[in-house]
């Protein structure tokens, strides 16, 4: 069986499509490569002394795990010195970091949640890195990239990806012409393409939210759920199931792969943040992704990839997967 590497792949993309030039080629090597050790690191679990919390916090007030450090620690020195990047910014950041004076600067900006799903690290179920790549746009050179460079639209990604650490370690790519999938051979070391053109199921009985947080929720999205509850008896007139992994990665690695819908929605605990989850390293990079494997992402009102983001860290309601469930809930918050 002919077997296709990450790096033939890449080649091959830039030839027929055009859609990536080398440096960007190089971002996601290295990515790619970063991925890799965080997930050997993942893999050792107890045996690496890598489980555990720190004493630290992160920016949103997140007590952070060993490995939520360790991975954007591998991230960010993965990326300084190939001279591809203008500078990084993290889920585990206050602000971006620029590459250090010593290295070249490129016209790249990447974004990284390093380790998704913390809640899961100590309890061995799968969790990934995912990230976001943006042109940095108006940026005159010479100057310092600022974190106004990085306040884009998430339709101007020009390449996005999440690495999930579980029975498999899995890459998933787009840069705008679809989505691949590589399974990491560990005794080789390389990543094979071994999912050309995930394509999401549009019409699915899947979803996936976390129900314990039903009574906090606005109207729309409990009739949305409601209705779903009622199976073959309701207006829905099927019989639903129900997942919900805690790590988001994971949740939409099954829905690219079997269809299903991902909803994190506001909740009324805090009326003033629109969701719990990221829009510009979350958010945005799984919504490229669901989009370019045919399904849709709202926040339950708009599409996600329209959002002018106003601040790094922003805050966003998701919904994403299989385009008529994300197209239904999206119709009754904005019939509400
Ligand atoms: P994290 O980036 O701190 O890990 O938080 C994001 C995670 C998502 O992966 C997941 O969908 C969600 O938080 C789970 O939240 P909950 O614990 O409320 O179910
Ligand atoms: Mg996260």
């Amino acid at each position: 069986m002919k077997r296709t590497t990450l790096t033939q792949f890449l080649i091959e993309q830039q030839r027929n499509h055009n859609t990536v030039p080398a440096e960007l080629r190089l971002l996601i090597e290295i990515v790619a490569r970063a991925c890799k050790a965080i997930g050997h690191n993942v893999g050792k679990g107890a045996l690496g002394g890598v489980l555990g919390s720190l004493d630290s916090e992160n920016v949103q007030g997140e007590v952070q795990k060993k490995l939520d450090v360790l991975s954007n620690e591998i991230l960010l020195e993965a990326n300084e010195w190939g001279g591809h990047l203008a500078a990084m910014a993290s889920e585990e950041m206050e602000t971006i970091h620029r590459i250090p004076n010593r290295y070249p600067q490129g016209e790249y900006l990447l974004l990284f949640d390093p380790l998704d799903g913390s809640s899961n690290i100590d309890v061995n179920v799968s969790i990934g890195t995912i990230f976001s790549v943006l042109k940095a746009q108006d940026h005159v050179a010479g100057k310092d990239v600022t974190e106004a460079d990085f306040l884009q639209p998430g339709k101007q990604q020009v390449a996005a990806g999440y690495a999930v650490y579980g029975p498999q370690t899995m890459l998933v790519l787009t840069f705008g012409h679809g989505v691949f999938g590589f399974t990491l051979d560990r005794e080789m070391g390389s990543w094979v393409l071994t999912h050309p053109d995930i394509r999401i199921p549009e019409e699915t009985k899947e979803f996936a939210i976390n129900m314990s947080n039903e009574r906090h929720w606005a109207p729309p999205m409990r009739r949305y759920i409601d209705e779903a509850l009622a199976g073959t008896e309701g207006p829905r007139g099927k019989n639903f199931n129900m997942r919900w992994i805690a790590s988001m990665v994971a949740d939409v690695h099954r829905i690219l792969n079997r269809g299903g819908v991902f909803i994190y929605p506001w909740d009324a605990r805090e009326p003033g943040k629109p969701g719990k989850l990221r829009l510009m390293y979350e958010a945005n990079p799984m919504a490229f992704i669901v989009e370019q494997a045919g399904g849709a992402a709202t926040n339950c009102v708009s599409r996600i990839l329209d959002l002018q983001p106003t601040t790094l860290h922003e805050r966003v309601s998701v919904a994403l997967g299989s385009k008529s469930e994300v197209e239904l809930l999206t119709r009754y918050h904005n019939e509400a």
